[in-house]
């Protein structure tokens, strides 16, 4: 084996690995390699990328996230893994970045003290990340127990308080199909080259299918309403996001399909409702990461957090929008800022806008 095949193959390096895990014979006739190897995967930036599980299967592990720190005027700058930024379980500062194979990302305060939290959702063997914002920039892994178990192949995630109970729910997508067929070429395709794959794609029927509304029925059990509510176009949708397009305060929907046009999804309902949009204090003008509640709507509570990005390629109008149940209903709405302070206004009639500015929020 010559040196610019370990710097230019990836199945030689492995192989290389493998025997040194043979024996010590092996291992000391192959130590040179070893060097040769660890020089050539410094030099092209593979160091992590791969290692040998339990069972001697190689296993490729992907480049590292990157969290980019804005400073508000349009720069941004990656965040350091191993400077103390971010914190193992124990509350050790890492030594490495984790090698995840990452896709979906959302930033929720999901412990309810404030600062938002981030939920990395991570495909193939790495398993999902959840870091809390300890405050002034740091963020450690979540407590192992906290969540025992994730997909391994998340896809995308969100966030809501689903049954009302002031609790935040995660809710986590991974990548198989509802159409078993499509699932059985998904795994297939795992096993194949690159050249293998297209091959395949072209005897086997598209990603194509279509997009999937439920209504939450508020009992923990959701039901499919994608025909009824217009939601029956056939393609490879990906991003998502809301919106009030035609200002009548409620969210309309704006999903991309690939290969085709975006589609628009105009909402009709006529349940009276309450929007609310935020007024925050310079530079946090829409106020993101500010957590609303309303008070005396169609529950006695709901929640919800102002946003920004956080879905596929897409981003979320900065508006929020809740069940006012009745037209006679008075409610109040409840604002917790970033900065800590609270607004408050009661007398909240249905079927209006509420913008809520900061400048006078309490403390
Ligand atoms: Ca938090
Ligand atoms: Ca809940
Ligand atoms: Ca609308």
């Amino acid at each position: 084996m010559h040196q610019d095949t370990i710097r230019s193959d990836f199945a030689a390096d492995v192989k290389l690995i493998r025997c040194e895990q043979a024996g010590p014979p092996l291992a000391a006739a192959l130590r040179s390699w070893k060097i040769a190897a660890s020089v050539a995967l410094l030099a092209s930036g593979l160091v992590g990328r791969f290692s040998i599980s339990p069972s001697g299967v190689p296993r490729e592990h992907g480049e590292a996230d990157v969290l980019y720190h804005t400073d508000g005027k349009g720069h941004f700058v990656p965040v350091s893994w191993i400077d103390g930024t971010f914190l193992d379980e124990e509350g050790n500062p890492l030594s490495t970045p984790p090698y995840d194979w990452g896709l979906g990302v959302m930033f929720r305060d999901l412990n309810g003290n404030g600062a938002p939290d981030l939920y990395v959702c991570n495909d193939s063997h790495s398993p999902d990340r959840i870091w809390i914002n300890l405050g002034r920039g740091r963020f450690q892994a979540i407590a192992r127990t906290a969540i025992r178990k994730t997909s391994l192949s998340s896809m995308g995630v969100d966030v809501a308080d689903i049954n009302r109970d002031g609790l935040d729910e995660i809710f986590v997508l991974d990548m198989l199909s509802r159409d078993h067929q499509i699932n059985n070429v998904l795994k297939a395709e795992k096993k194949l080259t690159s050249v293998q794959q297209l091959f395949l794609r072209k005897l086997l029927p598209s990603y194509a299918t279509s997009p999937k509304i439920y209504r939450n029925r508020g009992d923990l059990t959701f039901e499919d309403r994608s025909r009824e509510w217009g939601f029956s176009y056939v393609g490879v949708s990906q991003g998502m996001c809301l919106a009030d397009l035609d200002n009548d305060g409620d969210l309309d929907v704006v999903v991309n399909n690939l290969n085709g046009p975006a589609g628009i999804y105009g909402n009709e309902s006529s349940a009276p409702r309450v929007a609310v949009r935020l007024k925050g204090l310079p530079p946090n003008t829409r106020g993101i990461g500010a957590k609303i509640w309303l008070y005396g709507g169609a529950v006695p509570m709901q929640s919800q957090e102002m946003i920004c990005g956080g879905r596929y390629l897409s981003s979320d109008d900065a508006m929020r929008v809740f069940a006012a149940g009745s037209l006679t209903n008075e409610m109040r709405i409840e604002v917790k800022w970033r900065s800590g302070k609270r607004s408050v206004m009661n007398g909240v009639m249905a079927n209006r806008i509420y913008e809520i500015d900061e400048v006078g929020a309490a403390s």
